[in-house]
């Protein structure tokens, strides 16, 4: 079933500094979503972990939190239809090399540590609120009216 709701996702340090924040936006602004939070930060430490806190156990995550602490970052928020899995499939497989062509990742990213975004799983129930709560303020999220609406949804 359809359901009008919001995401989150994240811009990496490797696409921030590799130029790449526009063209994100620029893909997820086509598809249609309605962006109603957006900030670039650096990203300390503990509020890496907790993003990442299901990893904590994993070889990788030391890694990861480096990597994700390594640069600015910019969180967003993003609202549509079905929005946490119309993102999931624009964003591509975890690693680069399983990614379609066509995807974000599928189409910028070579490596599985360096791979551009990261978006709210919707394998991982409620994992867009909770991401959303652990980087955004409730008065960062803003409503407006999306004016192409009616053009966008039947
Ligand atoms: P996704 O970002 O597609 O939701 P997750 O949540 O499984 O993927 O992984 C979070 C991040 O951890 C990935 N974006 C990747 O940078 C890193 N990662 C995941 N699996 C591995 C792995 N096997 N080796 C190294 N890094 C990994």
């Amino acid at each position: 079933m359809s359901e009008f709701e919001r995401t989150f996702v994240m811009v990496k340090p490797d696409a921030f500094a590799r130029g790449l924040l526009g063209e994100v936006v620029t893909r997820l602004e086509d598809r249609g979503l309605k962006l109603v939070g957006i900030k670039v930060i650096n990203l300390s430490e503990k509020r890496a972990k907790e993003h990442y806190a299901e990893h904590e156990d994993k070889p990788f995550f030391d890694d990861l939190i480096e990597f994700i602490t390594a640069g600015p970052v910019v969180p967003m928020v993003w609202e549509g239809q079905d929005a946490v899995r119309q993102v999931r499939q624009m964003i591509g497989a975890t690693d680069p090399l399983e990614a379609a062509p066509g995807t974000i990742r599928g189409d910028h990213g070579l490596d599985l540590g360096r791979n551009i975004v990261h978006a709210a799983d919707h394998e991982d129930e409620g994992a867009n609120e909770r991401e959303i709560a652990i980087h955004f303020e409730a008065d960062e999220l803003i409503e407006y009216e999306q004016h192409d609406a009616e053009w966008l949804y039947e």
